[in-house]
């Protein structure tokens, strides 16, 4: 059965940049998808939106500091939250969302999912539900073949994991002693389906990884150094060629699947407990507060900081014009 991964932490085995640059990161995710809530409800951004509010510790821990631009990663449907600890400018996502030129895809309007930014190695998701477990041997495989030491990470939720895709994944993954880490977000539900309605194995999800031959844990996704240490233990063992890693972060979702959903399925005490006692970035500040290593002020002028960075990007963005017809064959290859 998988093991539960729980390492003990000083904080003064951390530079205080690091320490606040994990902060301010979790800070930056939660205000774009704030905005991007306030956008939608103004009515100037359409489609589906799948907030990562409550989340933010599993894509910054696993990301910042562990990976560099040659790193690989396929994010989930809930990805914003991975492809800004990437470093994707949040101009060019609100570009996405606004369909205007500012954005990855230069004006299709990619939303969540079909947006991607090869130069900071984020190379996309796939149109259905863990299709990118197949898609992320693919890189892994290349960079094996080609004996570069990049790394890549596949980020997929307790749903994803429960289709087929992974299978083939971490079979030719555990064959080939792949540099490919596994980040299964659970955050419980699947749209309104639970995870111990979906899954045979009765544990943990880790559990599959054990019959491929690869190494596994569960982990607490909200704990930022906690997830930042499994991965960057994961990275080495990858970077040593000694192949895949499998790491189940446990979180939960502060909205519903999508903008729109009631969220009436979840226990509202439940969902309580997750906002006012397992929140990441609340957590964590009050640790940096607790052990001393910055004031209260300092936070707030990261706070700050960022609220002006998110006010600029979504003015670039939707100063960026709409795209002309001549935009549909650019790029088209046929
Ligand atoms: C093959 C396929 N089946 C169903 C869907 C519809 N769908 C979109 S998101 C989702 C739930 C995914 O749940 P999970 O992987 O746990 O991620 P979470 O939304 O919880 O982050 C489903 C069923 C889809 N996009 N593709």
């Amino acid at each position: 059965m998988a093991k539960i991964y729980e390492k003990e932490i000083n904080l003064k085995d951390y530079s205080k940049n690091e320490l606040l640059d994990f902060y301010q990161k979790m800070v930056k995710i939660r205000k774009f998808d704030e905005n991007l809530i306030q956008l939608i409800q103004d009515g100037k951004v359409s489609g589906f939106y799948h907030s990562g509010i409550g989340s933010e510790g599993v894509s910054v821990g696993s990301i910042v500091n562990n990976l560099r631009d040659e790193d690989f990663i396929y994010y989930n449907h809930r990805g914003c939250n991975q492809k800004i600890a990437k470093g994707v400018p949040l101009s060019k996502l609100y570009g996405d969302f606004l369909g205007t030129l500012e954005g990855t895809t230069k004006g299709l309007g990619a939303g969540i999912v079909h947006s991607a930014d090869p130069e900071r190695g984020v190379l996309g998701q796939a149109g259905t539900i863990g299709s990118q477990l197949g898609i992320s041997v693919g890189s892994a495989y290349s960079a094996k073949f080609k004996g570069t030491d990049q790394v890549t990470l596949v980020y997929f939720g307790d749903g994803a994991a429960s289709r087929e895709p992974l299978h083939g994944s971490l079979n030719w993954a555990g064959l080939y002693k792949l540099p490919l880490i596994y980040i299964c977000e659970n955050n419980e539900y699947a749209i309104s389906c639970h995870v111990s309605e979906t899954h045979s194995v009765k544990e943990h999800i880790a559990d599959w990884a054990e019959g491929y031959g690869i190494p596994n844990c569960v982990v607490d996704g909200n704990d930022v150094l906690q997830m930042h240490e499994v991965v960057k233990e994961a990275v080495e063992r990858a970077k040593r060629g000694e192949g895949p890693t499998f790491i189940e972060a446990k979180t939960f979702r502060h909205r519903g699947h999508f903008e729109g959903d009631p969220y009436d399925y979840v226990d509202p005490e439940v969902l309580q407990d997750w906002k006012e006692n397992r929140d990441p970035i609340k957590n964590y500040k009050a640790r940096l507060l607790n052990e001393g290593i910055c004031s209260e002020e300092e936070l707030i002028k990261l706070d700050e900081q960022v609220e002006e960075e998110v006010a600029e990007a979504i003015k670039k963005a939707e100063d960026s014009p709409l795209p002309g017809p001549e935009r549909i064959y650019e790029g088209l290859f046929s």
